[in-house]
């Protein structure tokens, strides 16, 4: 990776030098290309797809649903697998509102953990309440870990929905997901899997996990805000019903009847996110040209570098030093973590405090937050080195008192 010609491709970057960018969980920054790809599809094009019998029309729409190839291609599915959603938030709950809703009942279980976001494990909440059915908690171990074993303790054959993260947003843990879902499968469960933290940062191949769902959102991987993606199994897409209705998803209509087009589009209600989508896909394009496993290992570096420079300072609590992604969870001894955040602003370094919408976590942490910093591909050593410093006058200065 040649970090001085990445870091020409952000504008964010290019104008704030001495700015040490660490609060990518919550979002990435853009490069040009992406910038470009919106700004070309609204100064050259700026007309509504699948509709318009005419060129600029047929245009839109080809540049919509190549990208819809190029973010199948990211996670080797095909292009019926993908549909585009506002966010990750959105993809989760549309698994859990048409599938949860309509095929859950009473007695059913749904496995959960208290690792997710809220975006995660809410929806299948309010599913249980609606249904019947009862959400489980796998156990976690005392690093606050997902493990197999523990997974196994909590399956049962009334086990119908197992949603999990790949990547905690607080803790940075892998999830064991690949033997998580072959033992759902064998028990005839489906697993939606929250991808929002894993694939900006790591190869996923959705055959090779053989996931039912997975959900992420386009803005955690360097793509616009405002869209997501569901990928979701051909054979489980088709038989699930629309949640949202109108415009182009419908095929047939009267006053008596409505059919709907295929999966995807039967749940793309409206005129879709046609710019953010495109930007999306050059994303996508993007990542893969800097390579994915160059990017995981990089992260994982840059990380091990700060909890090294952590080491030297006293008073420090961190949740998560055996993590294998890029993201820090600490506190300062008696230092709420909203007041240490306010010494990192002054120095030029964003980094996210709070309970990162993920309260079960932090509670279980015994928390009412935690600061964290979180590190992508342009972030370098002097970022690491001005956190690091960062840490260490926090410490000194709520130390005084
Ligand atoms: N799932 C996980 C694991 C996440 O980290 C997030 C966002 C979401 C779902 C929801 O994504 P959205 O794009 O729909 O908002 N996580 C964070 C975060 O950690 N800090 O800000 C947003």
């Amino acid at each position: 990776m040649n970090l001085d010609l990445i870091r020409k491709d952000f504008p964010v970057l290019r104008d704030n030098p001495k700015l040490a960018y660490l609060d990518n969980a919550a979002m990435a920054l853009k490069p040009d290309k992406v910038i470009d790809a919106v700004n070309s599809y609204y100064s050259k094009l700026g007309v509504n797809v699948h509709r318009g019998v005419y060129k600029l029309s047929y245009e839109a729409t080809d540049l919509y649903e190549e990208s819809r190839h190029k973010v199948a291609k990211f996670i080797n599915a095909d292009f019926e697998n993908i549909v585009f959603t506002r966010g990750a938030s959105a993809s989760l709950n549309l698994v859990a509102s048409s599938y949860g809703i309509n095929f859950l009942k009473a007695g059913d279980e749904i496995i959960t953990s208290e690792l997710e976001h809220h975006s995660s494990h809410m929806p299948w909440s309010n599913v249980a309440n609606i249904t019947g059915a009862k959400v489980k908690y796998i156990p976690l171990d005392e690093e606050g870990r997902i493990t197999v074993e523990a997974f196994k303790s909590v399956l049962t054959k009334n086990t119908k929905v197992v949603a999990l993260t790949y990547v905690s947003n607080v803790m940075g843990y892998v999830t064991p997901i690949r033997e998580i879902i072959k033992l759902a499968h064998e028990a005839g469960a489906i697993v939606s899997v929250d991808g929002a933290q894993a694939v900006p940062h790591m190869k996923v191949d959705v055959k090779e996990l053989d996931c039912d769902f997975l959900s992420f959102s386009g803005h955690k991987l360097c793509g616009p805000t405002g869209i997501g993606v569901l990928y979701g199994k051909k054979e489980i897409l088709e038989k699930m019903p629309p949640i949202e209705f109108g415009g182009d998803m419908a095929d047939t209509v009267t006053k008596d009847s409505q059919t709907y087009k295929a999966a995807p589009y039967k749940f793309e209600t409206g005129t879709p996110i046609i710019a953010a989508a495109i930007g999306l896909g050059e994303a996508c394009e993007y990542l893969e040209s800097i390579g994915l496993d160059n990017i995981a290992k990089y992260e994982y570096m840059l990380k091990e570098k700060a909890l090294e420079g952590l080491k030297h300072i006293p008073g420090l609590k961190i949740y998560n030093p055996t993590c294998e992604t890029g993201i820090i969870s600490f506190n300062i001894d008696g230092v709420h973590p909203h007041d240490a955040a306010s010494v990192f602003d002054k120095n030029d370094v964003c980094i996210r405090a709070g309970h990162h919408c993920a309260q079960l976590i932090t509670s279980w942490l015994d928390t009412i937050g935690t600061v964290r910093a979180s590190f992508y591909f342009y972030n370098t050593l002097e970022d690491v080195e001005k956190f690091v410093k960062s840490v260490k006058e926090a410490s000194d200065f709520f130390n005084m008192f």
